[in-house]
């Protein structure tokens, strides 16, 4: 039975991911932090069987004690703080987890693995914000990085690390260059779940509007669902590498808008909509979208769920569990 050890496992990509490789017979270790996690409960019911180890990635005894334990034949390095917004206001914080949290899990491996690297497998969560201002669109692994964020800077910084550990002591390390993706297990932070939440709730009557920040941006968003599966399909190949995910199609946040509303309904919903300066950020990534040619040819890799499927799913689960906590069933609407 394959071994996976999984940082981050109680967020979106975690719960995906642990899912899909208990699915394919892996016994999945899942490292949690804090005294008392509140997201332990979701973790065990969605990923059956799991075994939860005690860990952060600020703490490196405690990543070499997960790795002597889980001895694991692949480790997904998802942990990380991940809301470029909050990246401003800690950066400090966002650097030890987002960016140095990578060097320890690099070294918790050298430590706890002994000479021989070549049997473990690393998966490190890059993203498309390393792309920031972008050089050329669309993005591909090619492209050169202009983070615009500390977040973008952090990830920049564990990308560069997943490449030299893989150039310096032969670990089979690759580095998934992933575009945004998005599902009913999003945070409420960021913009795709906070627009599907409020308008569950607008449409049932629970909240009169919501506030955003810049709606021109634009972004290129999947289903989680389908980018963990990218994830595990790197780490199946013969020899280590880097790949961009991402759909190829990008949409503003205006389109998702007009999407969402009108999933309930309201074609016109700039009564709903205000804008507020406390959610534009302090430098912006304008325009993403990425070219995933090479993840399609060499891991057989495409996007199953479109552009609107993907907020209809959102917005679906958010008015099943709005209505449900309200009291409320959706025939009364
Ligand atoms: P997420 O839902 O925000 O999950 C982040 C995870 O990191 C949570 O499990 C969180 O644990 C954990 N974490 C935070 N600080 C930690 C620490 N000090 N020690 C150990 N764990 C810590 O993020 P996601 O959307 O699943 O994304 C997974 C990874 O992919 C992240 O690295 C993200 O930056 C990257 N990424 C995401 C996207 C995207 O669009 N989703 C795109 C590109 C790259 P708690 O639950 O305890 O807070
Ligand atoms: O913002 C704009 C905002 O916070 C998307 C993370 O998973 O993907 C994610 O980062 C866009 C930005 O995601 C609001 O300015 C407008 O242009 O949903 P987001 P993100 O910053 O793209 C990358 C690939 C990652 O790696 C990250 O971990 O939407 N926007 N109004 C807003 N964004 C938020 N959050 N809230 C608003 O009110």
């Amino acid at each position: 039975m394959p071994r996976a050890l999984i940082t981050g496992i109680t967020g979106q990509d975690g719960l995906y991911l642990g899912e899909q490789l208990v699915g394919r017979g892996y016994e999945v270790f899942g490292l949690v932090r804090g005294q008392s996690n509140p997201k332990v409960e979701r973790v065990e019911r969605l990923v059956p069987g799991v075994v939860l180890l005690e860990g952060d990635l600020t703490d490196l005894p405690s990543l070499i004690g997960a790795v002597e334990i889980s001895q694991p034949d692949e480790v997904y390095n998802l942990g990380a703080i991940s809301f470029v917004g909050l990246s401003w206001k800690q950066a400090e914080l966002t650097g030890e987890t987002t960016g140095m949290g990578v060097l320890r899990v690099l070294e918790a491996l050298r430590i706890a693995g002994g000479n021989d690297l070549s049997r473990v497998r690393f998966y490190q969560a890059s993203s498309s914000e390393m792309f920031g201002k972008v050089r050329e669109t669309p993005q591909r692994e090619t492209t050169p990085f202009h983070p615009r964020s500390p977040y973008g800077v952090a990830k920049t910084f564990g990308h560069y690390l997943t490449v030299n550990y893989r150039e310096s002591y032969g670990l089979f390390a690759c580095s998934g260059l992933l575009f945004n993706h998005e599902s009913p297990r999003r945070g409420i932070e960021f913009v795709t779940r906070k627009i599907s939440r409020a308008v569950s709730r607008i449409s049932l009557g629970l909240q009169e509007s919501v506030s955003l920040g810049n709606l021109e941006s634009r972004r290129d968003w999947g289903f989680a669902g389908d980018y963990v599966d990218a994830m595990w399909r790197m780490l199946q190949q013969d020899s280590p590498d880097d790949f961009v995910v991402a759909t190829g199609e990008t949409h503003s946040i205006r389109e998702l808008l007009d999407v969402a509303f009108a999933r309930v309904g309201i074609e016109d919903w700039s009564g709903y909509v205000r804008t507020d300066p406390r959610f534009f950020r302090p430098a912006e990534v304008d325009v993403l979208v990425g070219d995933a040619s090479k993840a399609r040819e060499v891991l057989g890799w495409k996007p199953r769920v479109g552009f609107r499927e993907l907020v209809e799913m959102m917005v679906d689960a958010d008015l099943a569990t709005e209505a449900a906590a309200a009291g409320q069933t959706l025939t009364d609407r």
